[in-house]
């Protein structure tokens, strides 16, 4: 490898991993990215199509070769088209999640999913009443089968709008109903969406945007709102608690099982069997002084919100985490787990289990996890994991763990506001919070890992922008020292005087990547305080180092929801001018907010604040030249 690891990531932790990797000979993303240099320009571009078997095509961006694939499609249908898919395969990844989560909720009222059952009572209640269902004198249990019904409709193409959409600003709720993107049933969108993308349908790239809307909205306000309230139902609505972040939180003389995937329906299973009293005995039998159990990506983000549970790592340290030869067993359900990992824990004594019968992985023995078995085998693999612990070998747990809080759900950001959003709306008409930015996304190899995250969150803070944060973000926000009270200090001098008088870091920990329905339910709740739409408001999102097609969807309902978004890295869309310029420019005058892409997250700062006064001017509202 002949880059600097200094030039591959801003985490300490990382950089000694990489060099220990390179001793240990195990490859890693950053290898297998250099190899693929130069990638394919037109691919870059979105400029090639292998929708039929007429093609594969490519449309030349210099005019000189062909123009048109081999059924005619140009370089706005192609680009566009390419795009499309990507929105519909990230709402199908969030709202197949969420199903999983609501075959649960309807197996718990059944009876058929022993080791689960209702946290939040007073949660089943509140989204049952939004369903429209009776719950005076209900019982949890049969109320849960009820909601799971329905939720279940939702899913299907019964109904003219699925239910959570009530949820929106009725502004916002109009214009979508006006221009024709109110989603219908969840699979419907990105079904049809993918029927629209076939060879032959839909050739008007306008029309397939403007449906890549409507499916985007069908996730963020249907799947993934389902996967957020579902778990909160199942699993708790977190609460702020003190954890852990980064590499550190292994222990050399505990057993380190790691959970890595998304659906907390097999981590929550996991945690539940770390603290059986029988495995923390049998642990001390095998000599380990306990039993310890860290996350990464996103199911770790479940895990870190309602239980404190420690984060290893984000996305790009899934590989790494393993060459500190110190885990017992790594388990994966689905959704970004590279396919690398199970060679890379062959070099140490790391059993990898897959557990999901629709995520299989090589390297990994696979053990399925059921609702009705779950807790079962939660038992029997974290067993395996402890005995595990005596083929350990030498360890490198190169640094300590950093302290953060996690867990700002809406319903504790309100609370700690006193029970309205009235104090945070009055801290931004005042200007001491010039206004709040979601930053969400991933890591990728292209951009320094963590770079993009912690410079963007850094200059928001200290210009008096609040910062929440969702996804493999929060975990690098956590690791850059960002997520404990004291951290105001870093903030401007408004920010830092309202999060200090409530005892709140400047940057807030919203969760997973389906969370991000926690930002719209936040900045509908603010829209409706002040009775404007989600598009008047001083706020953005932003995806400094964004790779997933979940990305693209989050990007797209975020902006079809009015909050204007700025990406890292470049869309696979610059071959066509046409949609750059819709994207960015014209979906202003379509939904009230667009897209801009900034790799550079100083100028990406300056692109959001510029937005942020913007907002606060047409508002009436004091601005400064930015
Ligand atoms: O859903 S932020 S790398 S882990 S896609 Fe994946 Fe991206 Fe991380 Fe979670 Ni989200
Ligand atoms: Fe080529 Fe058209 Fe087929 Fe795409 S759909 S591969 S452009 S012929």
């Amino acid at each position: 490898m002949n880059q600097k690891f200094e030039d591959l990531t801003i985490t300490k932790d990382g950089q000694l991993l990489l060099a220990k990797a390179e001793k240990d000979q195990v490859e890693t993303v950053w290898e297998r990215h250099q190899a693929q240099q130069p990638q394919c320009g037109y691919c870059d571009l979105g400029l090639s199509c292998r929708i039929c078997v007429m093609g594969p095509c490519r449309v030349d961006p210099f005019g000189e070769g062909p123009q048109k694939g081999v059924c005619g499609a140009d370089a706005d249908i192609i680009v566009a088209r390419n795009l499309c898919r990507m929105v519909a395969a990230g709402a199908s990844s969030h709202s197949d999640h969420g199903r999983d989560l609501v075959e649960v909720l309807a197996g718990v009222s059944e009876g058929t999913a022993p080791g689960y059952r209702i946290r939040s009572v007073e949660k089943l209640q509140r989204v049952a009443a939004e369903y429209g269902i009776e719950t005076e004198g209900k019982d949890p249990l049969p109320l849960a089968g009820e909601l799971a019904q329905a939720m279940m409709e939702d899913y299907g193409m019964r109904q003219k709008q699925i239910r959570l959409v009530d949820r929106a600003p009725q502004k916002r709720r109009e214009l979508w109903q006006k221009i024709g993107i109110t989603p219908r049933g969840i699979d419907r969108e990105t079904s049809e969406m993918l029927h629209r993308t076939h060879m032959g349908v839909d050739n008007g790239w306008q029309s397939l945007l403007l449906q890549a809307l409507r499916n985007a909205l069908s996730d963020g306000w249907g799947g993934s709102m389902i996967a957020t309230e579902v778990s909160d139902i199942l699993f708790g609505i977190p609460a702020p608690k003190p954890t852990t972040v980064n590499v550190g939180v292994l222990k050399e003389d505990q057993v380190n099982i790691i959970v890595h995937g998304h659906n907390p329906v097999v981590s929550e299973m996991i945690l539940k069997a770390c603290e059986s009293p029988e495995l923390l005995a049998f642990a001390k039998e095998k000599g380990a002084n306990g039993i310890s159990l860290s996350g990464v990506c996103c199911t770790g983000n479940e895990l870190l919100m309602r239980h404190g549970v420690p984060m290893a790592g984000n996305h790009l340290m899934t590989e790494l985490v393993l060459s500190t030869g110190a885990v017992e067993m790594m388990l994966v359900d689905y959704q970004c787990i590279m396919p690398s990992l199970g060679t890379v824990a062959a070099c140490y004594h790391t059993k990898m289990i897959s557990t999901s019968d629709k995520a299989r992985f090589p390297g990994m023995e696979h053990r399925e996890f059921h609702p009705d078995t779950a807790e079962k085998m939660a038992m029997e693999l974290v067993k395996e994991a402890v005995s595990n612990f005596t083929h350990r070998g030498r360890t490198y747990i190169p640094v300590e763990p950093v302290n953060a809080i996690g867990g700002f759900s809406v319903e504790t950001i309100i609370g700690a506001l006193g029970g309205t959003a009235d104090p945070l709306l009055d801290a931004i008409k005042a200007g001491k919070i010039r206004g709040a930015v979601g930053i969400v996304g991933c890591n990728n190899p292209k951009i320094k890992q963590d770079y993009g995250h912690v410079t963007l969150t850094k200059r928001l803070i200290e210009n008096d922008v609040l910062v929440v944060d969702t996804g493999c973000v929060s975990v690098a926000n956590a690791k850059a020292g960002f997520k404990v009270p004291e951290a105001i200090e870093m903030a401007g001098p408004g920010l830092k005087e309202v999060c200090g008088a409530l005892g709140i870091p400047p940057v807030l920990h919203l969760g997973s990547c389906v969370d991000n329905v926690r930002i719209l339910v936040l900045v509908s709740a603010l829209a409706d305080a002040l009775g404007v739409d989600i598009s008047d408001l001083p706020v953005a999102g932003a995806a400094p180092e964004w790779y997933s097609e979940k990305a693209v969807t989050i990007g797209t309902y975020f902006v079809a929801s009015g909050v204007t978004t700025v990406l890292g890295p470049m869309p696979p869309i610059a071959g066509s001018m046409n949609v750059v310029k819709l994207l960015t420019d014209g979906l202003k005058d379509v939904v009230g907010a667009t897209f801009a892409v900034e790799p550079d997250p100083e100028k990406a700062a300056l692109i959001i604040r510029r937005h942020i006064e913007g907002k606060r001017k047409a508002l009436g509202l004091a601005a400064l030249d930015v």
